[in-house]
């Protein structure tokens, strides 16, 4: 795929410190539409002058901001909320010549940033803290949340909205300010909601947003000593290549990093119910969720006829334009996605995997002129082969054999992540005993691996991520920190700690 040049595309810009700039340097980077290769704007390309210069804007920002009233802060989340409402269908059309997903799934990426903008903006006059009995006569002692200062948030292209949603609005009501990377391949995206929320009534430099490279833009708010706090959602290697840096300089870091999220399906499961949830679990957004589900661990008993349908059902999905009603599966992001995608579908063959459907780029037709793989289903996957322990993030799914459910679990957990897990059964003790067993952060009963909403807590165990949660209330914990307060109206010294006998 070639970009192709359209009439002059349109310039975007960076907004620090309540002005929209361009990069000092002037360089500027194209966003493509994956489906078409169309150049569908202009973003600048910021070097280290550019975020040192949003980071100072928001660390000055910071001192007023903290103190606003968290009700107030939410007031604000409020209206953007109500914004989002009314730009839903054109951000979601931005978003799908962005990103390629499909316009449905884009309306999906829209409502969840809307839900999680109202859910926290809530939070603002709860936000509690507690209050609690001293060891002492008159004297009082509560504990209240405290924001960090600036919080970086460098999020990822798959969910270009949700994602930043689930950080930004968190930081901002607990009284952070945020300087804001969004990912190389969905600037736009990101430059339309962090517009959105200064629009809403944001002050200068409380909310900046710098596009950019990762090695660049991410490497200095990560190194950055006015940086209290990174929230990161994307691979597993630049995570933990960032949990270091961070490590290093003391600083807190939340991150949500990869999945090679499975699904189990019992004997008893209500077969077309599994075969509806895993299509759409598999190779929704075109396989590029970090929950997507990448395994299908089917028992014996079903494991043919199963397959059968699937495969069924995989052929018949209409590849295209995401903008267009007719399709089901848009483009992966970008031809390098495609090509790491593809090298994984020939180290799976060389494994000794069977390719039941797919297994290569598709270029019928109009497909020629974007980024499409089909999508692919493999057979004969044993534990341990690498298609079946590493993250592929795109349009590919193993089937793996199980003769029980103890079995099933253990190869489920066999790998080195935890995000998101789901078994199809219509037993009530299978059901609870793999609830029990599964060790994600993240499971669900005759449903896929994906849909998770945003007032619980988003996350998972092992290499998936560090501790955190995002969505839910736990949400907050990433964004503040508690201060004890005690409040001694004796009158007179009361030495606490000392022996009381
Ligand atoms: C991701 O893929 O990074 O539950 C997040 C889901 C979505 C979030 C996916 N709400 O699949």
């Amino acid at each position: 795929m070639r970009p192709v040049a359209t009439v002059a595309p349109e310039k975007y810009r960076n907004y620090i410190n309540g002005q929209w700039v361009d990069a000092r340097s002037g360089e500027t980077m194209p966003s493509i539409n994956p489906a078409t290769g169309e150049v569908l704007g202009l973003v600048p390309k910021a070097g280290p002058e550019d975020v040192t210069a949003a980071v100072a804007a928001a660390a000055a920002a910071y001192k007023t901001w903290r103190k606003v009233p968290a009700p107030r802060r939410a007031e604000i989340l409020y209206r953007a909320a109500e914004a989002l409402v009314r730009q839903k269908e054109d951000l979601a059309q931005l978003m799908t010549r962005e990103l390629g997903k499909v316009l449905p799934e884009a309306r999906g990426d829209v409502q969840e940033a809307i839900d999680m903008t109202y859910f926290i903006a809530g939070e603002g006059r709860r936000l509690h803290g507690y209050t609690t009995p001293s060891e002492m006569p008159n004297k009082a002692a509560y504990c209240v949340r405290a924001p960090l200062g600036v919080a970086g948030v460098i999020t990822p292209w798959n969910f270009p909205m949700a994602i930043p949603s689930w950080k930004i609005i968190p930081a901002l009501l607990c009284g952070n300010t945020v300087v804001f990377k969004p990912a190389t391949y969905t600037p736009l995206v990101g430059i339309r909601f962090a517009e959105i929320l200064n629009e809403a009534g944001l002050p200068p430099g409380v909310l900046n947003i710098v596009t950019g490279s990762g090695a660049v833009v991410g490497d200095v708010l990560v190194e950055h000593p006015d940086v209290a706090v990174i929230s990161f959602t994307g691979s597993t290697s630049t995570g933990l290549a960032i949990a270091e840096k961070c490590a290093r300089l003391g600083k807190r870091v939340s991150l949500e990093m990869g999945g090679k999220n499975a699904a189990i399906v019992m004997p008893d499961a209500d077969l077309d119910l599994a075969t509806d949830a895993l299509i759409w679990s598999a190779f929704g957004t075109t396989g590029q969720r970090c929950t997507a589900c990448s395994r299908i661990i089917v028992h014996t008993a079903v494991r043919r006829e199963l397959t059968d349908r699937l495969v069924a059902r995989a052929k018949a999905l209409r590849l295209g334009d995401g903008l267009l009603p007719s399709t089901d599966v848009g483009p992966v992001v970008s031809e390098a996605q495609l090509e790491s995608i593809h090298e994984y579908v020939e180290i799976g063959r060389r494994e000794g995997a069977r390719v039941l459907t797919g297994g290569g780029r598709a270029r019928d037709g109009d497909l020629a002129r974007g980024s499409f793989y089909a999508p692919t289903i493999f057979d004969n996957v044993i534990p341990g082969m690498r298609v079946e322990q590493e993250e592929i993030f795109g349009p590919v799914v193993d089937l793996i054999e199980a003769r029980d459910l103890d079995e099933a679990v253990r190869i489920l957990n066999g790998v080195q992540y935890g995000l998101s897990a789901s078994i199809f059964t219509r037993d009530v003790n299978t059901a609870l005993r793999a609830i029990d067993d599964i060790a994600t952060g993240i499971v669900y009963v005759n449903h896929g691996t994906i849909g998770a909403e945003v007032h619980l807590p988003f996350g998972g165990t092992k290499q998936t991520g560090n501790g955190h949660r995002e969505g839910g209330i736990q949400a907050l914990d990433v964004f503040s920190e508690w201060k004890a307060v005690y409040i001694d109206y004796s009158g007179r010294l009361q030495r606490a700690q000392i022996d009381k006998d």
